[in-house]
This record gives C-alpha cells, structure tokens and sequence, in this order.
C-alpha cells in the first residue's frame, strides 16, 4: 500500500469514491477496511442489499476478471473473499432482520470437488432474508450428505452450487441419485454458479437454473407456491 493510500479516510468520500475505493481495498484483500466501508454506507441509509450487491458484489466481479485473465493469482484472491466475507458477515443479520414469513425450507451445499462458497452463501442470505429457513451443507458434498439433509431436514428444496466445469455434472449425479430412490418428486431442485445455464438446468433434471441469488429467491418462492397449489387441487 503506498503512503496515499494510508491517508484515505473513508468515512470522508463521497458514495461513489467510497464504492471506489473499497473495490480497490477489496482487491487488495483488506478485511478490516471494507468492514469499515460496508457501516459507513449503512450509517448512510444504503439498504444491505444495495451495499452487497453494489460494493461487494461489484468488487468481486473485478477480483473474478483479473483471476481468469492471469493477473491476480489463488492467494490474493483468497485474500479478497475472506475480505467480502468480512463484510457479507455483518449484513447478514440485516439482510435476514427482515421479519418475514418462513416459507420454506431449504438444504444448498457447493458440490463434491469444489471449495467456491461465496455465492452459495449469498444465495442462502438472500433465501433467508426472503423468509426461507436454510440448511447451509457448506463445500464439497457429497450425493449422501445431500440426501440424509434431505430427509433429515424434512426440507422442500434442495439448492446445488458449482463454479467448476468440472464440478457442475455432479449435480446430475445427485439428481439422478433423487430418481433411482424414487425421491425425485419430493423436492424442488435449483441449480447455480458462474458456468451453468439454463440449458444445462434442463439437460441435468433440475426444476430450474438460477443466474444468482436474486433470481434463486423470485424462483423459489415461484415453485413453493405452485406445489402449494398442486397439492391443494389434489386434496
Ligand atoms: Co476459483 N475459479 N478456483 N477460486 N474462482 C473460478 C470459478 C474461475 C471461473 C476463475 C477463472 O479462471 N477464470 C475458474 C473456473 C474455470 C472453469 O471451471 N471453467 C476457477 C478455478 C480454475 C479455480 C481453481 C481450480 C484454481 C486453481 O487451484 N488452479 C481452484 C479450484 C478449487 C476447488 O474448488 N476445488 C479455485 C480456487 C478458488 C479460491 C479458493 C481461490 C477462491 C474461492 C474462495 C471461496 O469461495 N471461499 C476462488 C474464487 C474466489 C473464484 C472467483 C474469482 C470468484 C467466485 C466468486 O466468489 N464469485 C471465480 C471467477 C468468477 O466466477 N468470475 C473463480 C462471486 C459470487 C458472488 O458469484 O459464485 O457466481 P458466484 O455466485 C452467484 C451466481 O453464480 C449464483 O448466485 C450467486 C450470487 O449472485 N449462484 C447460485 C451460485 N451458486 C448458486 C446456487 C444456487 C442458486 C444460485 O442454488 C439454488
């Protein structure tokens, strides 16, 4: 860091340097500065969504390009997520604080093989912040951790998080694992993670593909209410 940047108060930017500079402190892996960045901007009525998906999310993104570009390397880029999870950790209760209706259950967990849990985890946020109860397996999982939660948590949906080529045909391994113990139908299966797509939800069997954790919520709560009045016609 360089004797500038040592001066930079942050609670003296303006929003958008502000947002500036923790993309940058991000980068550089700095846990402490971007918790303080993340309470300036709530002190400043930025609502927890705004500063996840503004600040957080928006700094990830740059960490993401310059990873596969070759420019940043494994370890700085552990730095960076430990350093967004330092401030996903203090909006969570925020994001969950919002008083809403349980409306479901579900168990998610990142697939056999792969260590990538940030996005896993701001989807299990977002689903509990929707009203959701969740059932966080954390990494690599295994088709039997799955489906012991499965049971054991009486759970409505299972959601499956991939962020490798390599990783993401397990999920068809679980889905066909449901099949073969006649369990398929009993639950709502959602898929993510940066190399999934819609056609790949389908090819595998998944009830849907969800491009992020936004988009996991309005489907969730989609497909609940359609089982919910499945089984209300067939009463
Ligand atoms: Co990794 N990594 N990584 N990595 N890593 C990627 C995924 C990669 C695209 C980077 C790159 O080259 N270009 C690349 C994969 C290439 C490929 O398969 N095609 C890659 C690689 C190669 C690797 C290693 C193999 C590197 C190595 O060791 N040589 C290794 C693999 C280890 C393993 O898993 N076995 C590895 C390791 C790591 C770190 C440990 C350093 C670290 C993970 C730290 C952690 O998660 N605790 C890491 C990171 C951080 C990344 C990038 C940079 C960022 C991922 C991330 O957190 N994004 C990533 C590059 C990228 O994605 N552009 C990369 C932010 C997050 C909010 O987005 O995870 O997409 P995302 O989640 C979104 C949506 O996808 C969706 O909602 C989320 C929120 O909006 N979503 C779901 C995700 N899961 C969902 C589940 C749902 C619904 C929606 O269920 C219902």
């Amino acid at each position: 860091m360089s004797d500038q940047d040592d001066d930079i108060i942050l609670a003296e930017l303006n929003d958008e340097d502000l947002v500036a500079q923790m993309f940058d402190d991000l980068y550089d892996g700095l846990k402490e500065e971007i918790e303080d960045g993340v309470n300036i901007l709530l002190g400043r009525d930025w609502t927890p969504y705004r500063v996840l998906t503004e600040a957080l999310v928006g700094g990830m993104t740059i960490v993401g390009n310059d990873f596969r570009d070759g420019i940043l390397f494994v370890p700085e880029v552990l730095m960076a997520a430990n350093a967004m999870k330092g401030g996903m950790k203090i909006l969570k209760p925020l994001l969950i604080a919002t008083g809403a209706p349980r409306v479901g259950k579900m168990v998610i967990g990142t697939v056999k093989g792969d260590i990538h849990d940030i996005g896993k985890n701001l989807v299990s946020m977002m689903m509990e912040g929707a009203g959701f109860e969740v059932v966080d397996l954390g990494i690599n999982n295994a088709v039997d951790a799955y489906i012991e939660a499965l049971i054991e948590e009486e759970a409505d949906i299972l959601g499956m998080s991939a962020l490798l080529t390599t990783t993401m045909p397990y999920m068809k391994v679980v889905i066909d694992t449901l099949i073969e113990k006649g369990m398929r139908d009993d639950y709502i299966v959602l898929v993510g993670g940066a190399p999934l797509n819609e056609e790949f939800g389908k090819a595998i069997g998944a009830d849907a593909y969800c491009r992020d954790a936004a988009v996991a919520v309005e489907t969730a709560k989609e497909w609940v209410a359609r089982k919910h009045n499945q089984m209300a016609a067939s009463a």
